[in-house]
């Protein structure tokens, strides 16, 4: 009975040691969820994706630990829409004013509507976000000076510490919990997209100020910060505003210190990285290390950063009770605004990858992006053909948590995610600068759009023929070969599915009829 007796206490006590280890250790049942998120990274930028031209060790870490998808897709090709689907969970087209934000944008995620940290919340999570937003503040007019909202906080964000647009966008200040930070109340903020303020300096008149040239008729020479003439106007707040080499480091450090104070519960950390979107102005430590000018120094910055946070998880002990996803908001662009040699210096490297188009195209290197899960001990390493969107984060993350909470757009992808399951999407809608086409298994149907297909200045294509255009992507993956002609049972099927899903009708323009 002794004998007995002893034993119940040994395992009682054991027992209650390991849920104190659990806790000490910042082990929670529920795993800490972090999605790190690229600006304008494309699908070849990364060196396990593509010519390996840029290094990126740390992203690659997390490739060849997690599962690499091969069919990874973010919603849209450009920032706001991409993001506005990643954190509802809805396709972002049917929110009409999803498309690229100015800085002084009102929020476009309703109060009511579900967000991934929203429900995680509801799940026992802290939420936070740090870096890039790019989803509107505040109703309107926006009193710089004042509380600033709704924002981040009032969707679903206990913390935050953001840039309000772009860092080619004016305010170019930090702001934490809906307060710029460091603002001088001597000093007043003031922003405005409609027109220039009385005193302000700006690098259509001063372009002597300037260390990086805007590209002529892109329209980044308006107010100087930093040497660096943005797009809209500012005037007051000098103490508040960023130094851009400074950034990737200010919003890695707040991203430590969230991690660092929030280990011991589960929490979802959104870390928006800054780079390599324009201005490129990765931190002295960085420049030169890539060979390809600002834009490859700013990748190069960009995978330290990610290696940072690893090692973050690992000096906290927190890696093995972490799921990492890690994507990019849409697809690359070389000359988006500044003389920064982009071009010039790009030396054969396909940041693009093996597809067509980039950043603003509904051609396959618009949305499709690199896009990664890792999750130390819990996912066996390994490669994924299945098609999967951002849209579908939502959805497979409620799963992942015990939340009963799902939205129509995305689907339940949780074993793909973890390496369980090889199912994809069979079919999904992307968006480019509010024009739609229809992606499903090997195929994509672009309906005819109008508009030129070349954005010069951009050096992209975007996707406008005056056609239908159908592509086999496994085949053809560069898209060179329209077969909407020859393929017409798919096309048919492919119009149908997308007019139902969208209620956009396709024009019925057949390359072979064009040409007559
Ligand atoms: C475009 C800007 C581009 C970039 C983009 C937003 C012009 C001509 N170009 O309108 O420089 O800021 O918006 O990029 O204004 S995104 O990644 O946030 O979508
Ligand atoms: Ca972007």
């Amino acid at each position: 009975m002794k004998t007995l007796l002893f034993v119940v206490a040994a395992i009682l006590l054991l027992c209650s040691s390991c849920g104190n280890t659990l806790e000490k250790n910042g082990k929670t049942k529920k795993p800490n969820i972090i999605i790190i998120y690229a600006d304008d990274l494309g699908y070849g930028d990364v060196s396990s994706y593509g010519d390996g031209i840029i290094k990126t060790p740390n992203i690659d870490k997390l490739a060849k630990g997690g599962i690499r998808f091969t069919k990874g897709y973010a919603s849209s090709s450009t920032c706001t829409p991409s993001r506005y689907a990643l954190l509802t969970g809805i396709y972002p087209w049917r929110n009409k004013r999803a498309h690229i934000l100015p800085g002084s944008a009102p929020l476009i995620i309703g109060k009511d509507e579900l967000t991934i940290p929203k429900m995680l919340k509801k799940q026992g999570y802290h939420t936070g976000i740090v870096g890039k937003w790019h989803l509107g503040l505040g109703s309107g007019n926006v009193d710089w000076n004042e509380y600033i909202t709704p924002g981040p906080n009032e969707v679903g964000f206990d913390y935050s510490y953001i840039m309000a647009a772009t860092q080619d966008r004016v305010p170019t200040v930090y702001i934490e919990n809906g307060n710029v930070v460091g603002l001088d109340p001597d000093d007043p903020i003031e922003v405005s997209y409609k027109h220039k303020f009385p005193g302000e300096l700006t690098g259509r008149e001063h372009p002597e100020m300037l260390k990086l040239k805007p590209s002529p008729g892109q329209g980044h020479d308006g107010t100087i910060v930093n040497g660096i003439s943005r797009i809209g106007h500012m005037i007051g707040g000098e103490k508040a505003r960023w130094t851009d080499e400074n950034m990737s480091d200010r919003f890695l450090a707040k991203a430590q210190d969230y991690i660092r104070s929030n280990k011991t519960k589960p929490f979802f950390l959104y870390y928006g990285l800054q780079q390599p979107h324009v201005p490129r102005t990765p931190n002295h430590r960085f420049v030169g290390k890539s060979g390809l000018g600002p834009r490859g120094d700013a990748i190069v910055e960009e995978d330290w950063n990610v290696g940072q946070i690893l090692k973050t998880l690992k000096d906290e002990n927190l890696l093995d009770n972490t799921l990492i996803i890690f994507s990019s908001d849409n697809g690359p662009v070389l000359d988006d605004g500044y003389q920064d040699q982009a071009v010039e210096l790009n030396d054969g490297h396909k940041p693009w990858g093996p597809f067509r188009g980039g950043k603003y195209s509904l051609y396959e290197a618009g949305t499709r992006l690199p896009f990664i899960t890792y999750w130390k001990g819990h996912i066996k390493p390994g490669v994924s053909d299945a098609m999967v969107s951002q849209i579908d984060i939502l959805n497979s993350l409620a799963r992942l948590t015990g939340s009963e909470l799902r939205t129509n757009d995305g689907k339940d992808l949780l074993n793909t995610f973890l390496g369980k399951s090889n199912a994809g999407r069979e079919s999904m809608v992307i968006e480019a600068t509010g024009r739609t086409a229809y992606r499903k298994g090997d195929w994509v149907m672009i309906p005819p759009h109008r508009g030129s297909n070349l954005w010069r200045l951009q050096g992209i294509e975007v996707g406008n023929e005056p056609v239908i255009q159908l592509y086999n992507i496994k085949n053809d993956p560069g898209q060179k070969h329209n077969v909407a002609d020859e393929k017409k049972i798919i096309l048919n099927e492919m119009i149908a599915e997308y007019e139902h899903l969208t209620g956009r009708k396709v024009q019925m323009e057949l390359p072979s009829k064009k040409k007559k």
